[in-house]
C-alpha cells in the first residue's frame, strides 16, 4: 500500500510524536494507533509538566492569598486566559471564562442569558447534527418556558440545509446555537454567514467550536458570535477545563450563575452583589492546575502553527477517505464539501461496535456508536458509525494500519 509520508512531508511527524509519551505505548501487544482524536487528543510533555510543575512548585488557591506562593498561582492562571484571548481572537480577557469544557459552557449560557430573555413561543434554533451538550439544554429551557426549539435539517451529503435556515429564522427567533464542525460527520458549517443571518432578525448566536477550535483557525471578532464554547482537552490540553466567550456587553448583562467565593463583590444576609467580569462567572476554587496547562497546549499549536497543522491532517483525511472508498461494502456517512479531519463510515452486514473491538484488538483506537448525535444517526436511519479522527501527530502509515485493520475485521466477521 502506498504511503504518503515520505512524498510530501509537512512537518516533522516523528519529533512531534517524540512530544506525546503515550504513543510509544502498546495495546494488546500493538504499537498503539490512536484514532480517537475527536473524543479526547493525547497530551504533549509541555502540558504534563505544567501540572507537574505547579503541584511541586506553587500549588496554592487564586485570587485570595497574598503569599507568594498564592500570587504566581494566580499570575499563571490569568496568563492562561489571555493566551485564549489570543488563541480565539477575543477583544478582552474579562470575555473568557473558564469552565469545566464546552458542555458547561452551553449550559452556562442556557442556565444565565436563557433564563432572562427567552420567553413563552420565543423560538430557538439548533441544527439536526448538534452533540447532545448543545440540544438538551436548549430543550430543558424550552419546555420551562414554552418556548420552540426548531432544528435546520441536515441533507444526504451531511450539510446543512441553509435554505431551510433562512426560512426558520424569523422575528421569533432568539438563539442560534450551532456547531462549527461536527463530531460525527466532520462537516465544517459556515458559521460566519450563519451567524450574520441570525443578527439580521435579531436573534443572538452561540458556536459550539468543541471540535473546530484545534483544527480551524478562530477568530470571534471576525465571525462575530455572541458566544463561543470549547474543551481544554481536545485542544491537547487537560480534562476538566474549558472555555466559554461571550461579548462583553452580554455578559455583563446576564445573571450570575454559580454562587459562591470569587463571584461575589460583598455578601450580607440581606443582599449580595456581583464580583465583575469575568469572575461573576467562577465561582469557587476552579481547577487551577489544568487551567494552567492549557496554556501549554495553546503554546503547543501555535508554535507549530494551524495552517500546518491543518494541511496535515487534511492530507491524511483525504487519503483515509480514498482507500476506505475501496472496501466493498464500506459507506462514509457524511461527504461535506467541506470537512475537518475525522471520517465516519458504515459496513454492510456488520455492527459499529464489533468492527472497534476487533480494531482494539489490533491496536488501533476508534469511537464506535451514535457519538452523542442520536438525533443525527436517526436522520441516516443507523445505529452509529465507526469514526476515525486524526490529530497532528497521526501519519499516513497509521491509516495504513487502519485500512489493513479493516480489511481482517471484515474477513472475521464474515
Ligand atoms: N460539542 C461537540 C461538537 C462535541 O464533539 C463534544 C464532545 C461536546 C460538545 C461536549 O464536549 P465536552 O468536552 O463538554 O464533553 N464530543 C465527543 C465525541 O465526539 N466523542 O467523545 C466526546
Amino acid at each position: 500500500m502506498t504511503t504518503f509520508s515520505t512524498i510530501s512531508p509537512i512537518f516533522d511527524v516523528d519529533t512531534i510524536r517524540q512530544a506525546f509519551p503515550i504513543l510509544g505505548r502498546m495495546v494488546k501487544d500493538k504499537p498503539l494507533v490512536y484514532l480517537d482524536n475527536a473524543a479526547t487528543s493525547q497530551k504533549p510533555l509541555g502540558v504534563i509538566n505544567a501540572i507537574h510543575d505547579y503541584y511541586t512548585g506553587y500549588n496554592a488557591n487564586i485570587h485570595r492569598g497574598i503569599h507568594s506562593l498564592a500570587e504566581e498561582a494566580t499570575a499563571a492562571y490569568e496568563v492562561t486566559r489571555h493566551a485564549v484571548k489570543q488563541f480565539i481572537g477575543a477583544a478582552a480577557a474579562e470575555e473568557i471564562i473558564f469552565t469545566r469544557g464546552t458542555t458547561e459552557g452551553i449550559n452556562l449560557v442556557a442556565y444565565t442569558w436563557g433564563r432572562q430573555n427567552i420567553n413563552a413561543g420565543d423560538e430557538i434554533i439548533i441544527s439536526g447534527m448538534e452533540h447532545h451538550s448543545n440540544i438538551v439544554p436548549w430543550q430543558i429551557l424550552c419546555e420551562e418556558k414554552n418556548a420552540v426549539l426548531k432544528v435546520i435539517p441536515v441533507t444526504e451529503d451531511g450539510e446543512l440545509s441553509l435554505m431551510a435556515y433562512q426560512n426558520l429564522l424569523t422575528d421569533k427567533t432568539k438563539l442560534v446555537s450551532i456547531v462549527q464542525v461536527s463530531n460525527a460527520l466532520g462537516t465544517v458549517n459556515p458559521v460566519k454567514e450563519m451567524i450574520a443571518a441570525a443578527h439580521h432578525v435579531g436573534a443572538l448566536v452561540l458556536v459550539d467550536g468543541a471540535q473546530s477550535a484545534v483544527h480551524l483557525d478562530i477568530d470571534v471578532q471576525d465571525l462575530d458570535c455572541d458566544f463561543f464554547a470549547f474543551s481544554g482537552h481536545k485542544v491537547y490540553g487537560p480534562t476538566g477545563v474549558g472555555v466559554l466567550y461571550g461579548k462583553k456587553k452580554i455578559l455583563e448583562n446576564m445573571p450570575v450563575f454559580q454562587g459562591g467565593g470569587e463571584m461575589i463583590k460583598e455578601v450580607t444576609f440581606e443582599h449580595t452583589t456581583y464580583n465583575e467580569l469575568p469572575y461573576k462567572y467562577e465561582a469557587g476554587t476552579p481547577n487551577i492546575a489544568d487551567t494552567i496547562a492549557l496554556k501549554s497546549a495553546l503554546d503547543f499549536i501555535n508554535t507549530i502553527g494551524k495552517t500546518k497543522i491543518r494541511k496535515h491532517e487534511a492530507g491524511l483525511l483525504a487519503y483515509a477517505t480514498e482507500q476506505l472508498e475501496t472496501i466493498p461494502g464500506l459507506a462514509i456517512i457524511g461527504k461535506a464539501r467541506e470537512k475537518a479531519s475525522l471520517v465516519s463510515f458504515v459496513i454492510k452486514g456488520t455492527h459499529p461496535q464489533d468492527i472497534g473491538i476487533l480494531l482494539d484488538n489490533q491496536g488501533i483506537a476508534v469511537r464506535t456508536g451514535h457519538h452523542c448525535c442520536q438525533p443525527l444517526m436517526k436522520r441516516f436511519e443507523i445505529p452509529g458509525t465507526v469514526r476515525a479522527s486524526f490529530a497532528l501527530y497521526n501519519t499516513f502509515e497509521e491509516v495504513d494500519k487502519l485500512i489493513t485493520g479493516l480489511h481482517k475485521t471484515i474477513k472475521m466477521l464474515s
